[in-house]
């Protein structure tokens, strides 16, 4: 009698055994929830340059050599593309400052007044165009400059091209990015810097 009820004991402190069941039947229900439908992928907006930046307008110049001011504003440090560019266009016969890096917008805008230039050329590959841009532009303007009619701004670098509509309306008459060529730069100019008369 003793030993039957010490294995009573030992039963009743068992812990209670697991209930397979009922977990079973949970992932039963997790699979059978209907699946989402995938999210249909985002069309990506074409956008037509030749669209956006047509009928810039041409400046008019009195005479002599085309002038050309190859600016790099803020902390930007790529200067591959902005010397290549400088070098292109004075040999294509144009005069051409260089700024060298790390100029703010004012110091470019400045610049440009100061050496009379036809065409103010930024090479910006940091990102910060949207802000550069409009910022040199706005500088300019309070000088009593008419960008695109005595200035043609000109823009190149690492620019998405969901930005062109932003800078085009700031008053940039082209963007140039990775790939462009430059005689077709050189030949840009050419057609839009024209003498008077
Ligand atoms: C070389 C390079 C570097 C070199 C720069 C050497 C130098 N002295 O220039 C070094 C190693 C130093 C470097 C550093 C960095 N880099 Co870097 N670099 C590049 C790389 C691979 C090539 C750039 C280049 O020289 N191209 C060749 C030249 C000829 O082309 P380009 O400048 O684009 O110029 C053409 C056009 O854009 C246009 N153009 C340019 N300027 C102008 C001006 C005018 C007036 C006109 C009309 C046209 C024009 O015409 C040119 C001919 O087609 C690019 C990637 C890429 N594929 O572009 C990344 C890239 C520019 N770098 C990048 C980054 C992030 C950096 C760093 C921040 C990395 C880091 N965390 O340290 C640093 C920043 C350093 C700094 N202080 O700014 C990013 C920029 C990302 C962005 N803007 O959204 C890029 C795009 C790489 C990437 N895919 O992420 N880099």
């Amino acid at each position: 009698m003793a030993k039957k009820k010490i294995v009573k004991k030992a039963k009743a402190k068992m812990p209670a055994a697991k209930k397979p069941a009922k977990k079973v039947a949970k992932k039963a229900v997790k699979k059978a929830a209907p699946k989402k439908a995938p999210a249909a992928p985002k069309k990506k907006e074409k956008i037509d340059v030749r669209q956006i930046f047509a009928n810039t307008p041409k400046i008019q110049k009195e005479g002599g050599q085309i002038r050309v001011l190859v600016g790099k504003a803020g902390l930007d440090g790529h200067d591959r593309g902005a010397k290549i560019i400088a070098r292109a266009c004075r040999d294509a016969g144009f005069e051409v400052v260089y700024t060298g890096l790390h100029q703010t917008p004012d110091m470019i805008a400045n610049t440009a007044i100061q050496e009379d230039v036809d065409v103010l050329g930024l090479s910006i590959l940091s990102g910060a165009h949207n802000y550069l841009v409009p910022a040199i532009i706005k500088q300019l303007e309070s000088q009593n400059v008419k960008v695109g009619k005595d200035m043609l701004i000109l823009v190149g670098g690492i620019i998405p091209d969901s930005d062109f509509a932003t800078l085009r309306k700031a008053g940039v008459s082209m963007v140039f990015t990775p790939g462009a060529s430059v005689d077709s730069i050189v030949e840009y100019i050419r057609e839009h810097v024209q003498p008077k008369g």
